[in-house]
């Protein structure tokens, strides 16, 4: 069996969204310019529970442009990660946006919570405790903390949404969606 899931990372700009994919897909990090991906997705395969799965990760790009055109990237989305940057605390306020917007367009799937740039220490503006508070007061999915900067969770991150896709689908009785 070979699975194939589309994932959304979603958030506000700037939480790191194209680096923690570029960290993923390339194991790079760009500190002064980030490259456009010049493609609206990117693909992984990884080994989920002995599954061979394909992650068709999309990166919403950040000018307004995409912005209005949120319902073409999140539909038919298995998945989604929110991004926010735990050293701006209006970014995690989005959170409860991001939330509405995914189960308006994308509908009952899972989503993950990660706040971004866990490096910048001295920085930090939200602490874990709140996120998880936050997301028990929601649908009580994961949260990570992650940085594109040293790779940190990155991997894990992307394999926990791939479980989560997989364990929900499974819940829902759903076919799985397989290539
Ligand atoms: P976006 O795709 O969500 O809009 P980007 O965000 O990936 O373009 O990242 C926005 C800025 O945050 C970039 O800096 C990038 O280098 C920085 N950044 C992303 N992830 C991390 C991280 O984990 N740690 C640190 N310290 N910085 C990070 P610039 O300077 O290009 O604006
Ligand atoms: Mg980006």
């Amino acid at each position: 069996m070979k699975l194939a899931f589309k994932i959304c990372i979603v958030g506000d700009p700037g939480v790191g969204k194209t680096s923690l994919i570029l960290r993923y897909i390339e194991n790079k990090f760009k500190e002064n310019y980030i490259p456009t991906l010049g493609v609206e997705f990117l693909t992984k395969k990884i080994m989920v529970k002995d599954v061979e799965t394909s992650l068709i990760i999309w990166d919403i790009g950040g000018q307004h442009k995409w912005q209005t055109k949120l319902h073409l990237y999140l539909q038919g989305a298995d998945g989604a990660i929110i991004i926010f940057d735990l050293t701006r605390r209006n970014t995690f306020a989005n959170l409860e946006n991001w939330i509405t917007n995914i189960k308006k367009i994308s509908g009952d799937v899972p989503y993950l919570m990660v706040g971004n740039k866990k490096d910048l220490v001295e920085d930090r503006n939200v602490e874990l405790d709140e996120a998880i508070a936050f997301s028990k007061t929601k649908d009580g999915y994961p949260v990570l903390e992650t940085s594109a900067k040293t790779g940190d969770t990155v991997n894990s991150m992307f394999h926990k949404i791939a479980e989560n896709v997989i364990i929900h689908k499974a819940k829902k009785q759903a076919n799985l969606p397989e290539i």
